[in-house]
């Protein structure tokens, strides 16, 4: 890589597991092993090349201010973030699973106004608006698959991988709404700035990727 500094937004986690030998590939190192280290900024084996550790619902956002030039992130983070200020030059094909509805079998009465309990507001509102339902949406941080059992909600708005986590709490998936994969994002002030040392990146990345596939 050249002499250009890059700093390269990741969260833990999932997203991370998989995008590691990506980054090998494109010849990127943590030099802290990141399942143990408390660093919150990793130092690399590319001198210019720092990693920072943030919430995966955050990457967008310090990618966007350029707080960071490059970020990994789940496709489900950036439609909600909205994409502002952000490239999404590619689909590195990992952390896949679906964003959808859910509730109980049976589904719901049709006719009247649907309570949805989600974390992924701008996607669920989206989604109703396309079939021109009108639905009262309730925003949550997590255990969505709760709302549904104790009333809060009649359907929620979630990830679904295996359907393990709907199966063991006696619901069924109803709706697709988007496949979700992470995806490299790039701030887009840096990719001029930095042109040739992001362009190689991604060249590297987009390799690796199809290696993998
Ligand atoms: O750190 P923070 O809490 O902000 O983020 P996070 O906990 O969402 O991070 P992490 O690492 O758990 O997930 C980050 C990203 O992984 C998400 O933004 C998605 O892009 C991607 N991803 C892929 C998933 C899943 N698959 C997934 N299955 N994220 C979450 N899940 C959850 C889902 O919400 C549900 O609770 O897993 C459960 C369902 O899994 P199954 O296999 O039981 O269907
Ligand atoms: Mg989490």
């Amino acid at each position: 890589m050249s002499s250009e500094a890059l700093t390269i937004a990741v969260s833990k986690g999932r997203i991370f597991k998989d995008a590691l030998p990506l980054l090998a590939h494109a010849g990127i190192e943590p030099v802290d092993d990141p399942a143990t280290s408390r660093k919150l900024i990793l130092d690399t084996n590319q001198e210019r090349v720092k990693l920072v550790i943030i919430r995966a619902t955050d990457v967008p956002t310090y990618v966007q201010y350029g707080a960071a030039d490059l970020g990994i992130a789940g496709k489900d983070v950036l439609l909600e973030h909205g994409g502002a200020g952000l490239y999404e030059p590619l689909d590195l094909k990992i952390a896949r699973c679906r964003l959808m509805v859910a509730g109980r079998p049976g589904g719901v009465e049709p006719g009247r106004r649907l309570r949805i309990a989600t974390k992924y507001v701008q996607s669920a509102r989206r989604h109703y608006a396309a079939q021109g339902r009108q639905v009262e949406i309730i925003k949550l941080y997590g255990s969505m698959e709760l709302a549904p059992l104790v009333d809060l909600a009649d359907l929620i708005v979630d990830l679904v991988d295996t359907g393990n986590t709907l199966k063991a709490n006696g619901l069924v998936p109803l709706e697709h709404i988007a496949d979700i994969s992470s995806r490299l994002v790039v701030n887009k002030a840096a990719m001029k700035m930095k042109h040739s040392a992001i362009g190689r990146f991604v060249d590297r990345l987009a390799e690796a990727v199809a290696q993998a596939d």
